[in-house]
This record gives C-alpha cells, structure tokens and sequence, in this order.
C-alpha cells in the first residue's frame, strides 16, 4: 500500500495552545485570546503550521473548559467572538491553520440543554441525557444506578433531587454525559457547534474523548478489578461502545466531507485493530487519532498517582505501534510526547540534571518519527514539572484536587498521615496534570511575561533560567534545535513523516536505535541512534552502509566516534 502524500495535514507541525497558561495580554492574570494573536509570528518562525486551541467556549472551568456551557460563545476572560473571529483570520493570513477542541462527550450541568433536561421528566430534551432511577440496598439506602467509577474519581452517577433520578456523568459531576443515541443530540452537535464554527472559517477539530460517545446500554455492573472499591473502571463500558463507529461515520457525512478538514480523535487506548477501525481511510471516521501508549507509561492503568517503573524497551513499543499503525494500512499516524493532560517530557523520560540535552535528544525522537507531529506549548523550550517543594495548596486540576480529598478522607486520621501525605506529594511531583498547566515562560521579568499580575495559577520558580527570551538567540538552545529538526524533518519528509519506522535494538535497555526508510527504496535510509541515559556508552553501527552524520544534540567537535555521551542523540543519512 503507497502512502497518499497529497493531504495537507499529514506533514503539518502542529502546536498545541491551552488558553489560560499561554499569554495574557489585558492583565488579568489569565491567559487569553489577543495573548495567542500576538505570538503568531513567533510561532510561524518556530515552523508551526497549524494550531490545536485547548476550549475557548464559554464554561464555569469545573474542568478548565472541557464543561462547556454554550458552544457559541467565548469564555469572557479569553475575549470576544470578535477576538476569536480575528485570531482565524490572522492565523490564515500567516499561512497558519487552526483546529479548535470538540468536546461532545459531555456538556458542564450549567449547558441551558441540561438546565432543561433536569427540569422534568417530561421536558423534551429529558433523553438528551442519560438519566436513570436509584436502586436501594437491603436496609433501604439510595443506590447508584450501577457500580461505574468516574475518571475523576468515585461514583458515575449523580443523584438530582429535582426527579429523584440520577444522571451519567464519566468526569466531573458537573459534566453530564451526552445521550448519543437520541437523533436530536448529534444533530445538533453537527450543526451547531461543528458546522456553526467551520463557518467561522476554522479548519477542523481535535474530537475530546473521541472513543467515548457509546455506551453499552445495558448499564450493567463492570468487572471487579479494585478490590477496596464499590465503584469499577467502567472500561470497555464506555469505550468502543456498540454505536461508536456508526456516530463517527455520520459525523464524517455531516461535518467532516463537506470541508478540506483536518480531524484528529483522541482515542486514548486500544488496539492496533481497533484504532484502524477509527482511522482507516477507507472507513471515512477521521484522519488521524491520539494513543496514549506513549504518554502514559509512567502510571498503573485505573490509577493515574501509581506510578509504574519507566522502561526503555516498553516506550520502544509505544512508538513502535504509534508509527506503524501506518505500515501496510490506509490509515494515518501522530506524534506527540506532552499535552495539557500529562507531566512535562523532560521531566518523565530524562534525568532533569541533562535537561537540555535530554531535551533536545526527545526533539531528535519526535522529529524523525511517522506521522503528524503535535508539541506543547512550553515543550519548545524544555520547560520542566514543578518544583517537589511546593505545597498541595498549589495544585490546581481538578483530578488532582479530587484525588487528595479522598485521599484525606480515607487516611487524614492515621498518625502517620504526614509520611503517608509526603509519599503520595512525590507521586504528583510526577503524575500530576498541573505540571503541563504552568504558566508559559517567555522571559525573566516577574511573572515569567505570561501576565503583569500575580497569574491565575502559580509560575514555575525556574523561569529566569528557563525561558523563551533567552533560548530565541542562543544557537545552543532547545528552542533554536527545535527550530533547526522542524525545518530538517520538512526537507526529508519522504523519510522522517513519511518513512516506515524499524527498531534495531530491541533489548537494550539504555539506546534507542532505529531506521526510517521509504517502503519501495533501501537507501537513502535514516539512521538514529539515541543513548536515553546519562552514561557513556559505546557506540556500534548495526548495520553496513555509507553513515554521514545529519544532526546531532552536542557539538560536532566534542563527538567521539566509538562512544555516545550522557544523552547524546546521532541522526544519520545512509546514502
Ligand atoms: O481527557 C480524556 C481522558 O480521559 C484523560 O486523558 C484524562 O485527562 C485522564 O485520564 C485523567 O486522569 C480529555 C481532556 O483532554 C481532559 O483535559 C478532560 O479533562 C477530559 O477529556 C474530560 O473532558
């Protein structure tokens, strides 16, 4: 099968913005959208050729956005319409692209359609969420509806007294899920949400929770996995329902083939069998998904703070499948190592005391791998997790606040809460979703140029020495590295976006060595050795062929043939 090049999506840079840590440009202490407009040619310089915004709609921030409460209006503190309406249009003149965040999973409980929903049983848009009676126990007390667990932690359900009945919420309990299979819902997220916004000139969408729209109507029980716990990962449950490929196909009919969109579904975790169904091209979903097998390693599958030992070999794997989801299929593949949703790179797969240099080896990584690539805001410059020191107070994402809660409730008692409280704090040091939420460093004045006020949540201490001002005009900076992989990785397409991916080095344990090669041609091939540890290691080529040295993250001068130095990364043509 030949790889169909002729998309404009598929060799785009994309860079993903979530409004309130990225600029502020009224001092407000909260980022906003003339904040984003005035970095467009910093951007357009870095290489971006299309931009991801986090939810700019307008919400009460339960879930920072991700609770929308009207589709066609903009959260005031991000600005107007008419600043939305701007920011497409400068970005188009710039030859920029931009796709918004399509949350249709859930709406937050301030939605006017929920307002209605919750009002009677009778009210017309009853059914445009899931509502359903309590059970009772033996001595009589009010139960849930089933034992699901929400991702953000406890019960599923919510009980509302107005109707005694409760309602489906897998987030917060002020995000109800959406009844997908009630017509009158889909129509409306087609029309008025997608199509209203496409209008508005935006040229496609990143799909919230994408795998999540069907449900398995029974709303049995789910499994027994955590043994304490009344409440059960709702698993397959709620993803890759029965009805998920038909709501997608439709959304495509609807929405997606009536614009030159780019549409890219956040998929989460499945097989390579089940992503094809999604993202095949001949199934006509969607262009391109997000996995998690990347980006999650670090923690126990249903529990976000257990962290998991990071392994070499297992993140091979991760690439491995995440680029050859394309390898003898139609379907598409990305790259992305941070989001709003997950610590910062550096700080999860490198020893921060080789932050530049680990920084930079992950930019060799990201920009040689198949597929379209997505970075982070911050992740242009290294920006790292917070600091171990700072209190709890300084936490601010709702799946870390819930989580500590419950957390006190069930151990704030022990003697030992203050140990058993430092051990969980140095979980999410590492785990935490804050970590990606700091305020972006642009310089080393007071509050690090995001804002001229104290911002909404706290600036990371290393802001003087981490920042963009500073990296702009250092040649040896990972923002001007950056700069240089995004601008090679456009001149060897054919290889590094297009390329069919092959690890070399399976069982080691410390480098990561692979080939990037078109599928009809063996040579020109590229050759990349990383060492992903802060030894020197010797270095052997493991297969024959003509090596001239393309790019590598220390000074040519200082690179000794036999050995690689502590994170030192080598990206080689073969001619
Ligand atoms: O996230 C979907 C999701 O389930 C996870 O990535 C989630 O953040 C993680 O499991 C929590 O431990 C999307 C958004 O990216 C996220 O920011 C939202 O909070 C969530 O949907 C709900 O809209």
């Amino acid at each position: 099968m030949t790889i169909e090049k002729c998309v404009w999506w598929k060799d785009a840079v994309v860079y993903q913005i979530w409004v309130p840590s990225y600029k502020d440009s009224n001092g407000d202490g909260v980022g906003d959208l003339p904040g984003v407009i005035s970095t467009l040619d910093y951007l357009k310089d870095l290489g971006i050729d299309m931009i991801w915004l986090s939810p700019m709609y307008d919400s009460p921030q339960v879930d920072m956005g991700y609770d929308i409460s009207d589709y066609q209006k903009i959260y005031p503190k991000y600005g107007t319409l008419n600043d939305m309406q701007e920011l497409i249009d400068k970005c188009h003149d710039k030859g920029i692209k931009i796709i918004l965040d399509l949350v249709a999973n859930h709406t937050s409980s301030e939605n006017k359609w929920f307002q209605e929903s919750r009002s009677s049983k009778n009210n017309p848009k009853r059914d445009w969420y899931f509502w359903r009676k309590p059970r009772y126990d033996e001595s009589g007390n009010r139960i849930e509806p089933n034992n699901w667990m929400s991702y953000f932690s406890g019960s599923a359900w919510e009980y509302d007294e107005t109707t005694d009945e409760y309602y489906l919420r897998l987030y917060a309990k002020d995000q109800p899920d959406l009844n997908w299979n009630n017509y009158e819902v889909r129509n409306t997220i087609y029309d008025s949400v997608i199509n209203w916004w496409f209008e508005k000139g935006v040229d496609g969408f990143r799909i919230d929770t994408a795998g999540k729209f069907s449900k398995v109507e029974s709303f049995q029980d789910a499994p027994i996995i955590l043994k304490d716990s009344f409440y059960q990962p709702v698993g397959n449950l709620a993803l890759n329902g029965p009805r998920i490929h038909e709501f997608h196909k439709e959304m495509f009919d609807r929405c997606w083939s009536k614009y030159d969109a780019f549409v890219v579904g956040e998929v989460g975790r499945c097989s390579k069998q089940e992503a094809l169904k999604y993202v095949g091209k001949s199934r006509n979903e969607m262009n391109a998904i997000l996995l998690f097998d990347v980006v999650k390693l670090i923690y126990e599958k249903n529990d976000r703070f257990q962290k998991t030992k990071w392994d070499l070999i297992d993140f091979k794997k991760a690439i491995d499948k995440q680029c050859n989801l394309i390898k003898g299929t139609d379907a598409w593949s990305t790259i992305f190592l941070e989001n709003h949703d997950e610590p910062r790179c550096v700080s999860k797969f490198i020893n921060t005391n080789y932050r530049v240099e680990g920084g930079k080896l992950l930019t060799m990584l990201q920009s040689t791998l198949s597929g379209t690539l997505f970075i982070y805001q911050g992740q242009e410059i290294g920006m790292t997790n917070l600091p171990r020191s700072w209190d709890i107070s300084e936490y601010k994402d709702i799946v870390t606040i819930n989580y500590y809660n419950e957390f006190k409730e069930k151990y704030g008692k022990d003697a030992d809460f203050k140990e058993k409280e430092e051990k969980l704090i140095d979980v999410i040091k590492f785990c935490s979703r804050d970590h990606a939420r700091s305020p972006v460093q642009w310089n080393s004045e007071k509050f690090a140029g995001f804002s001229t006020v104290e911002p909404w949540t706290r600036v990371n201490d290393n802001y003087s020495e981490i920042n963009v001002e500073s990296q702009l005009n250092d040649p040896n900076s990972i923002l001007s590295f950056y700069k240089q992989l995004i601008k090679l990785r456009k001149q060897f397409k054919d290889l590094f976006t297009y390329g069919e991916f092959e690890v070399l080095d399976y069982d080691n344990t410390i480098l990561f060595t692979y080939v990037k090669k078109s599928p009809k041609f063996e040579v020109p091939k590229v050759y990349v050795v990383l060492n992903f540890s802060s030894k020197w290691v010797k270095f052997e080529k493991l297969i024959e062929g003509n090596f001239n040295l393309l790019v590598t993250n220390v000074s040519k001068k200082d690179i000794l043939d036999e050995k690689l130095s502590p994170y030192e990364g080598r990206v080689y043509i073969i001619e």
